[in-house]
C-alpha cells in the first residue's frame, strides 16, 4: 500500500491530499450520524470524520465498536474542519474512506491514556467543574508503563533525552574525544560503600559496575587521551528519593589534562550550555508537550557557566542564616537552599561548586596542593540539584593505595587498577552526570521515574 504519513505532518500544505495513516484510537464519538475518531500516534492527534456515505453502513459500525487504543489504520482525504479545533494536535480532520483494524485492545484498561496525561491544571479545573477527573498514581504508570508511556509528554520526554545523548556526543567528537565501552562486571566496587548488587561470577564474588570509573581511568593509562561513555550504572540504593534510582545512564568523561583541574570544568561549561542550547533548537514541540502537561519555564543560565568555591558556598549558606558544616558534605536542602541564593544574586540556575572538602569525596580525588583537607573536585548543579560529580584523580600509586585503604577499601579488589599507575600515567580527571537526572532538571520535574524509560527503584524491578 501507500506509504504511511505521520500524524504531525497532517496540516493545510496537504489539504485535499490522500494519505495512509497508523495510530491508535484514541476516543470517538457520534455526533448526529457522523462519527469522529480522533486518531493518535506519538503524541500527536488527529479528528478523522467518518459517514456512513462515503464508508457504508458495515464500516461505520465496525469502527464504532473499536476499543480505545486499538491500533488503526486507515485511509483519507486531508480536509478544512468545518469548525476550528481545540482537542487535537493537528489543525486538519482527515474524511476517511477506509480504516482496518491492526490489534483490538481490551476494553477495560488498566488506566486510561488521557487520564494519564492530564495536567495538574486541567484535573483541578474538573473538579471544580464537578466532572469526574482521574488522578492516576505514579505506581499505577509505571506498573503500566507500556500504556503510559502513549503520553504526549512521555513521547517527547523520551525524545528530549535521545537528544541530550546526541548534543553530548557530537559536542566530545569534535572535541577529539573517544567513545568507550568499559565492563560492567566487576570484582569489587568502583566507588566504595556499600550501593554495590553483589553477584556471583562463575564461584568468584563480583558487582555491578557503581561507575565506569576505574576502567575509565585506565582507558587513559592506556593512552586514549580523551574518552567518554555512556552507558548503564547500578547503584544499591536503599532509600527511596526522587532522584535516585537503582539503575541509571551515565554520561561519563575522562581527559587528560596539563595544568589545572579547571581544564575539566572548562569543559563542562561548555558542553552542558551546548547540549541546553541544542534542545531548545532542535526540540522546540516536544519541550511544548512536556509543557502542557507539567509547566515549567526554560532553564536559566549564562554564557560563562557561573564557578564558586565549595567555601564561597558555604559563606552564601551561613549568611542567609543556615547551619552548614564548612567540612561536610551539603545535604539536599543546602543544595537547593544554595541554588535560590545563587539565582538571585547570579541570575543562573546552572553553576558549579568546587574544591569540596577531601573527606566527602571518592578515594581516587586529588588533594589540593596547597590545603589537603579540600580537594580538586567539584560538583554541578540545575536548579539546586546535582546533575554531576568531577574531579582530577590521584595519579601517583603510592597515595592511591593509601587513600583507599584510609577510606576503607579492600585494595585486593582493586590491584590491577592500582598498578595501572604503576606503569607511569598523565595528570587526568574527569567527570560523571546522570542522563535521568539531566532530564528531569531541563524539564523541572518531580520525580526521576518520570525521566527513565523502565525505572529501578529499591522497590521496583518490572516491568
Ligand atoms: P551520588 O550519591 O552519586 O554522589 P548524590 O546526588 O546522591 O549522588 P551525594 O553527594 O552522594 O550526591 O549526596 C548529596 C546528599 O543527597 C546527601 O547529603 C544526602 O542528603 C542525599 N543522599 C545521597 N544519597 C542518598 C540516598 N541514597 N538516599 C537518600 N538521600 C541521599
Ligand atoms: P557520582 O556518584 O556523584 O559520581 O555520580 C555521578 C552522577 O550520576 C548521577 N547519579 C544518579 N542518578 C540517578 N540515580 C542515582 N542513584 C544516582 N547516583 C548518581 C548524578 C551524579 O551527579 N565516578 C564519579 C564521577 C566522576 O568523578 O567522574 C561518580 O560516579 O547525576
Amino acid at each position: 500500500g501507500k506509504e504511511l504519513t505521520d500524524v504531525s505532518y497532517l496540516v493545510e500544505e496537504i489539504l485535499g491530499s490522500e494519505v495512509s495513516l497508523r495510530g491508535r484510537v484514541h476516543n470517538h464519538r457520534l455526533v448526529a450520524k457522523i462519527l469522529f475518531v480522533i486518531l493518535r500516534e506519538s503524541g500527536f492527534t488527529v479528528q478523522c470524520v467518518v459517514e456512513e456515505a462515503r464508508v457504508g453502513t458495515s464500516m461505520l459500525n465496525f469502527v464504532k465498536q473499536l476499543s480505545h487504543e486499538s491500533v488503526v489504520e486507515l485511509i483519507g482525504l486531508v480536509s478544512l474542519p468545518k469548525k476550528p479545533l481545540t482537542a487535537t494536535s493537528q489543525q486538519v480532520e482527515i474524511h476517511v474512506t477506509k480504516m482496518y483494524c491492526l490489534s483490538r485492545s481490551l476494553l477495560n484498561l488498566p488506566l486510561a491514556v488521557v487520564d494519564a496525561a492530564r495536567s495538574e491544571a486541567d484535573i483541578e479545573k474538573s473538579v471544580k467543574d464537578g466532572k469526574p477527573a482521574a488522578r492516576v498514581l505514579q505506581d499505577t504508570r509505571l506498573n503500566n508503563r507500556p500504556l503510559d508511556l502513549r503520553t504526549p509528554a512521555n513521547q517527547a520526554l523520551f525524545r528530549i533525552q535521545c537528544h541530550v545523548q546526541i548534543a553530548f556526543r557530537e559536542f566530545l567528537l569534535s572535541k577529539g574525544f573517544l567513545e568507550i565501552h568499559t565492563p560492567k562486571l566487576m570484582a569489587g566496587s568502583s566507588e566504595g560503600g556499600s550501593a554495590v548488587f553483589r553477584l556471583d561470577y562463575k564461584g568468584q564474588p563480583a558487582c555491578l559496575a557503581q561507575s565506569p570509573q576505574l576502567h575509565k581511568q585506565m582507558a587513559i593509562c592506556g593512552d586514549m587521551r580523551r574518552v567518554f561513555e555512556v552507558g548503564p550504572v547500578f547503584r544499591a540504593e536503599d532509600s527511596f528519593t526522587h532522584r535516585h534510582l537503582c539503575e541509571f545512564v551515565g554520561l561519563d568523561v575522562e581527559m587528560e589534562i596539563r595544568m589545572h583541574y579547571s581544564e575539566i570544568m572548562d569543559l563542562v561549561g561548555d558542553l552542558f550550555p551546548f547540549i541546553f542550547t541544542k534542545i531548545e533548537e532542535r526540540c522546540p514541540k516536544e519541550l511544548e508537550s512536556v509543557r502542557r502537561q507539567y509547566p515549567f519555564h526554560s532553564l536559566k543560565f549564562l554564557p560563562q557557566t557561573l564557578r564558586l568555591t565549595f567555601a564561597e558556598g558555604i559563606q552564601m549558606l551561613k549568611e542567609a542564616g543556615e547551619e552548614v558544616d564548612p567540612l561536610g558534605d551539603l545535604n539536599t536542602e543546602s543544595e537547593k537552599k544554595l541554588g535560590q541564593l545563587v539565582l538571585e544574586k547570579y541570575k543562573t540556575e546552572f553553576y558549579m561548586l568546587h574544591r569540596y572538602p577531601s573527606a566527602v569525596r571518592p578515594f581516587y580525588t586529588m588533594p589540593c596542593e596547597d590545603d589537603s583537607n579540600y580537594s580538586n573536585s567539584f560538583d554541578v548543579f540545575i536548579r539546586g540539584e546535582e546533575i554531576i560529580s568531577g574531579a582530577q584523580r590521584i595519579h601517583d600509586p603510592e597515595l592511591l593505595e593509601k587513600r583507599a585503604r584510609e577510606c576503607g577499601i579492600d585494595v585486593k579488589t582493586i590491584s590491577t587498577y592500582i598498578d595501572a599507575f604503576r606503569y607511569g600515567a598523565p595528570p587526568h580527571g574527569g567527570f560523571g552526570a546522570g542522563l535521568e537526572r539531566v532530564v528531569m532538571l531541563l524539564c523541572a520535574l518531580n520525580n526521576i521515574r518520570k525521566t527513565s524509560l523502565f525505572p529501578r527503584d529499591p522497590k521496583r524491578l518490572a516491568p
